[in-house]
């Protein structure tokens, strides 16, 4: 698909504003000094959140530059739900899926990481553009992933897992939910660094839901100097999910996951404060309306200095 044909990016379309001419990005060109706006893109049928909504390629890309227009930093692109009990996606069928995207946004401007388990999507997306992987199997990744990240030195999002979408929620038991999951994220990163993965390459995420019950997440939360202590930056992922919802239930009946954003932004808020690198969120506006209030909390002559 040509740059013109992109929604929004041609002449006269609208609502979406028009890119006069777009500048292909960089990991390098990203913000620093504040966390970053991961917006999320589910390509997929059955995403909790987001399922179906975003299955055509071209509904897909719109909401892409939605997100990137309303101030999204990277935006993640996935292919295959990992909702637990979600079924499996073939690789060629999340390459259809997701490669047009990455392609297009990247074009676009866009700084595109990409949600995959699967090495040959990994590859093809880095082919198509793409700037980050993000992989959440955790323990049970693929086998070669370590070998594309180091031969292509891009940065690596490892996230904490154990077992897979289906399998994931029998694998709870925990001594200690922080010690054990740093523990298991040292493990799995040592496979990384010894297949030749530049540390500094590397971004840890707790992964929020994955094998963990609500009070995993918040525990985890509370401890995140304990995750930094890694020597990483950090990647949070709260948004929508189910612990949010239970925790805002009304009549015994979870919040649905629209209800919970005003709760994201809250986590989003806490976690900025405490300097993560960056947030991986649904709704854009809420969480880097909250990023800038921490910013102004934490640093009063940054507001002064820009009014001038
Ligand atoms: N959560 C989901 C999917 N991918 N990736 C990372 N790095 N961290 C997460 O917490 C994470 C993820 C599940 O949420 P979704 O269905 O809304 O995408």
């Amino acid at each position: 698909m040509s740059l013109g044909a992109i929604p929004g990016t041609g002449p006269a379309t609208s609502p979406l504003p028009v890119i006069k001419k777009s500048t292909v990005k960089t990991f390098a060109s990203l913000p620093k000094g504040r966390t970053l706006i991961m917006g999320i893109l589910n390509v997929t049928e059955d995403s909790f959140s987001d399922g179906g909504k975003y299955l055509n390629v071209d509904d897909a890309i719109q909401h892409g530059l939605r997100m990137m227009y309303a101030g999204a930093d990277i935006i993640d692109v996935g292919g295959e739900s990992t909702r637990p009990g979600a079924d499996f996606v073939a690789p060629e069928d999340e390459q259809k899926r997701v490669i047009p995207v990455v392609a297009a946004l990247v074009k676009a401007g866009a700084v595109v990481s990409v949600d995959t388990t699967h090495t040959s999507t990994a590859r093809a997306a880095l082919d198509a553009g793409a700037h980050i992987i993000n992989d959440v199997s955790g323990l049970t990744h693929e086998e070669d992933m370590p070998a594309l990240i180091a031969e292509r030195g891009v940065p690596y999002v490892l996230m904490h897992r154990r077992g897979d979408q289906q399998s994931m929620t029998g694998l709870t038991d925990y001594t200690n939910v922080v010690e054990d999951v740093v523990n298991e994220l040292k493990q799995v990163r040592e496979t990384f660094i010894n297949a030749g993965v530049k540390s500094d390459k590397i971004i840890i995420d707790p992964g929020l839901g994955f094998a963990k019950e609500a009070h995993h997440n918040w525990e985890l939360l509370k401890n995140l100097d304990k995750l930094e202590e890694l020597g990483h930056d950090v990647l949070v992922g709260t948004s929508r999910k189910r612990f949010l919802g239970s925790l805002l239930s009304a009549n015994g009946k979870p919040a649905a996951p629209v209800e919970r954003d005003h709760a994201t932004a809250a986590t989003t808020a806490l976690a900025a404060a405490r300097g993560v690198w960056a947030v991986r969120v649904h709704n854009i506006e809420e969480s880097l309306d909250a990023v800038k209030v921490v910013g102004a909390w934490l640093d009063p002559e940054s507001v002064a200095s820009a009014k001038s």
